[in-house]
């Protein structure tokens, strides 16, 4: 899909700010610093609509990226972020069950983690969640452009091997510095619109 038109309509922390439009939603889920807002500003051809952190834990709240009047990319805070509390992380957990669990416009959750290492726990615990509720996801293994190419298909069976991914489930090796992956990923995403 080709972008000419993005905009942030909500930063929501309840259902009731939730935009209404009706339109089919994606939202991104992985740890925090994984590069969330980076794929999404990838997929836009923008370098920084949606925010990128210095810091980890930059995103606290869901935002609602609609595109092109046919869809939202909604920016999930990263899970797994050392420094939060523990009434954060629960009050995290909390909005995104309730988003992630009742959505009718979510089509799919694109969880992204690293190519670099095995999934964490927190990964796999995301994964297990998604199944639990057989929401459909898209798994994208980011910042590939750090490692030699040669290495890939090693980094991305070890990425399905640990998080036991069922085998019809897309994996994308991707990358936000260098674009790899973003035709397939718009592909994943235009066929569950
Ligand atoms: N080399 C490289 N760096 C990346 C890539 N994707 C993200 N980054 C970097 O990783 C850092 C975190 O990226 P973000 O997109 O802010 O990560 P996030 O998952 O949205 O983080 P939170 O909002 O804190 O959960 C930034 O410094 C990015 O520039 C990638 O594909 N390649
Ligand atoms: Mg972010």
């Amino acid at each position: 899909m080709i972008v000419h038109n993005v905009e942030l309509v909500i930063s929501a922390v309840r259902p009731d700010q939730y935009p209404e439009d009706g339109l089919p939603e994606f939202a991104l889920a992985g740890r925090s610093n994984v590069g969330k807002s980076s794929f999404i500003n990838k997929m836009i051809g923008r370098k920084s609509m949606a925010r990128i952190s210095s810091k980890p834990g930059k995103t606290q709240t869901l935002n609602f990226y609609k595109i092109e009047e046919k869809l939202f990319y909604v920016d999930v805070p990263g899970y797994g972020y050392a420094k939060v509390s523990k009434s954060e992380r629960e009050a995290w957990g909390k909005m995104i069950e309730r988003y992630i669990t009742d959505r009718e416009q979510l089509k799919a959750v694109i969880q992204i983690v690293d190519l670099r290492h095995p999934p964490s726990r927190d990964d796999i615990n995301m994964y297990d969640f998604m199944k639990h509720y057989e929401i459909p996801c898209i798994i994208i293994a980011t910042k590939a452009d750090k490692i030699p190419k040669g290495k890939w298909d090693k980094h991305k069976k070890i990425v399905r091997e640990t998080l036991d991914m069922d085998k019809n489930d897309p994996l994308i090796v991707f990358s936000s510095e260098t674009g790899l992956g973003k035709d397939a990923a718009w592909a994943e995403i235009e066929k569950r619109m």
